[in-house]
């Protein structure tokens, strides 16, 4: 996967043409592995490595300040969470779609296996790193591992990332995007809730798009304890049946209450703070 979206105008190749692998996989749902979407895709967008302006544009920036996006937005709140989650998942799609802007790099990072290479970018251009991609070497740029990230609290430490996860199926055989929010509610440096912005709630094998699952560590002990859909803005607090939550994300099982809250997204965190300083 090539990490610039999937409209950049930056990029000369041809884009794929969706119309036609749509109507292939509507015959072809019912029978097609999540696995097969994800190769089909990643080999649908898969395109050269850097330019040569971009190789020659390494800059290096420690200086702390708010970004436009975090300014506009302002710190988190419980209360307003739906707005921002709108608004930063819409951001996330239009810093994907535009032109790479390199800002600081690291060759140094564990997190992926084999994607030692972690390059930010400041892809709005207000001086303030955006975006993020692992990366397998300076000049090759496919790969899954990235995605976006906002200081919104405005302390330096980023309370806000976005991790890309995929291409699969939405409802009427549309392909779709679907991503990873975590959210670091209480600004202590730790993710404490995430948000998987495409669910299947009716369960037929195709997301919805839009419709949302929240899984929050509500008392920051580490430990998932409280989980919400949110669709439109309406929330429908999930109780646990048998001790789990059914979270209708087609990606992973019903969550246990208590589960440890994942920790890869804080190395993230960990490692982007380590090349911007
Ligand atoms: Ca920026
Ligand atoms: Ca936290
Ligand atoms: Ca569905
Ligand atoms: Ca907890």
């Amino acid at each position: 996967m090539h990490f610039t979206g999937p409209n950049a105008k930056s990029n000369t190749a041809t884009l794929p043409d969706f119309s036609a692998v749509t109507d292939r996989l509507q015959k072809l749902v019912p029978f097609i592995s999540l696995v097969f979407i994800l190769t089909l895709a990643s080999l649908l967008f898969s395109k050269d490595a850097l330019s040569a302006e971009y190789r020659s544009n390494l800059i290096f920036v420690s200086e702390n300040k708010k970004s436009r996006v975090a300014s506009k937005i302002g710190p988190y709140s419980d209360k307003r969470r739906w707005q921002i989650y709108k608004k930063l998942d819409k951001e996330f799609n239009r810093l994907w779609d535009k032109r790479a802007n390199p800002f600081a790099a690291s060759v140094n990072t564990r997190t992926f296996r084999g994607f030692p290479y972690l390059l930010l970018e400041d892809r709005d251009r207000d001086g303030v790193a955006d975006s993020y991609a692992y990366l397998k070497g300076k000049g090759n740029q496919d790969t899954q591992e990235f995605g976006a990230f906002w200081d919104l609290a405005g302390d330096g430490t980023l309370d806000w990332l976005v991790f890309y996860g995929g291409v699969t199926i939405a409802e009427g055989a549309k392909m779709s995007f679907w991503h990873r929010h975590l959210i670091d509610r209480n600004n202590d440096g730790k993710f404490d809730t995430l948000v998987v912005n495409n669910v299947d709630q009716d369960g037929n094998g195709m997301i919805e798009q839009g419709k949302t699952v929240w899984l929050y560590d509500a008392n920051f002990d580490g430990r998932i304890d409280a989980a919400e859909h949110i669709v439109g803005g309406k929330v429908s607090k999930l109780q646990a049946e048998n001790g789990r939550f059914d979270t209708k994300d087609p990606f992973s099982d019903t969550v246990r209450v208590g589960e440890r809250f994942p920790t890869v997204f804080d190395q993230i965190a960990s490692d982007i703070k380590k090349v911007k300083n």
